[in-house]
């Protein structure tokens, strides 16, 4: 199976599916077209994963997802200009940007097994982590980090804020599918976790709970500020990104 009938599927998804609109709020666009990359499951780096210090041993192997993974599909979908615009002002984050999370989310869910549905219908097996019932954050970090994966598969390197920023930005969602067919990697054009990213300190302007220093962000500040100050004003929904908006990053690389 070619990554072409894949990444022609994709496309066809973000253009057709109802789930990638939010028409409530007159948002005809969540997400524009994403960059996809391919790992091989045999990766080292997929066991340096398990290491404490970058994630931890219950980070699972593709091979622990699925017997006999061959790749590992991850791609990176941006956010359409509407829902990045809206969300670039300071302070609260807009609709948009809190649909962008909740139902944006919703769509990516649909899109992680509609790749599964196209490498069974072309004689392939594949699970897609996120949405299989195994998937599990201990704390702050998941047995299968999306960021990490892509990481991998050569979409981009972390910034000061954490975000991974890829060559369409940071300002998006990633998600990634196990399969048991080879498909050649794509080749990482960068050497340490954090190439692409300036130290600008943009984003550590733009935090409205300064969660980002010089250092580096601070997940329980920032988490702690989403739960507390963003959900009950916008629950079921919420969400922030302000470190991902109005910055060099958002949306290529800086
Ligand atoms: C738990 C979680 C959170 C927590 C903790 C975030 C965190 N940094 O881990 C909280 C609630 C704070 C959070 C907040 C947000 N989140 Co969140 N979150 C997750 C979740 C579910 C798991 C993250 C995880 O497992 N982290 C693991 C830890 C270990 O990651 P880490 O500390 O950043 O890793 C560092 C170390 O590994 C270190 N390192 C040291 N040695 C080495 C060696 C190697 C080889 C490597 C690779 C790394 C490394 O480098 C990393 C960066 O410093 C993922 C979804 C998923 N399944 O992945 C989404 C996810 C990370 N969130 C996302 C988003 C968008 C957000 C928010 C903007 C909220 C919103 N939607 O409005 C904010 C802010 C994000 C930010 N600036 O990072 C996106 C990220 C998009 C992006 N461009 O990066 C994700 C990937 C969801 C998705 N499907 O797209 N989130
Ligand atoms: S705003 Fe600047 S410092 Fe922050 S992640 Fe982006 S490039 Fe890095
Ligand atoms: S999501 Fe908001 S609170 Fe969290 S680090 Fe980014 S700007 Fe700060």
């Amino acid at each position: 199976m070619e990554l072409r009938i894949l990444a022609d599927e994709i496309t066809g998804f973000v253009d057709n599916s109802q789930l990638n609109t939010a028409n409530e709020i007159g948002l005809n666009r969540i997400f524009d077209y994403p960059i996809i990359g391919v790992a091989d499951a045999k990766d080292p780096m997929f066991v340096q994963l398990q290491n404490p210090d970058v994630i931890g041993p219950h980070h699972l192997l593709p091979s622990d997802w699925l017997n006999n993974a061959k790749s590992v599909i991850s791609y990176f979908l941006p956010f359409s200009k509407e829902v990045r615009q809206a969300n670039s002002e300071h302070g609260l984050p807009a609709i948009e940007w809190v649909y962008g999370r909740i139902e944006g989310e919703q769509f990516n869910n649909a899109l992680r097994n509609h790749i599964v549905d196209i490498v069974n219908q072309n004689g392939g097996k594949a699970i897609a982590p996120a949405v299989d019932s195994r998937f599990s954050v201990v704390g702050t970090r998941s047995n299968w980090s999306e960021r990490h994966i892509a990481y991998i598969a050569g979409l981009g390197t972390f910034g000061l804020s954490k975000s991974l920023i890829t060559k369409k930005g940071c300002a998006g969602r990633f998600g990634s599918v196990v399969l048991d067919v080879q498909i050649p990697p794509t080749l990482r054009d960068y050497k340490e976790i954090y190439d692409y990213c300036t130290m600008c300190g943009e984003c550590i302007r733009r935090c409205p709970s300064t969660a980002i220093t010089q250092q580096g962000k601070n997940d329980s500040t920032c988490s702690k500020y989403i739960g507390e100050e963003i959900l009950p004003r916008f629950t079921p929904r919420y969400g922030c990104g302000k470190c991902q908006t109005a910055v060099p990053c958002e949306f290529g690389l800086p």
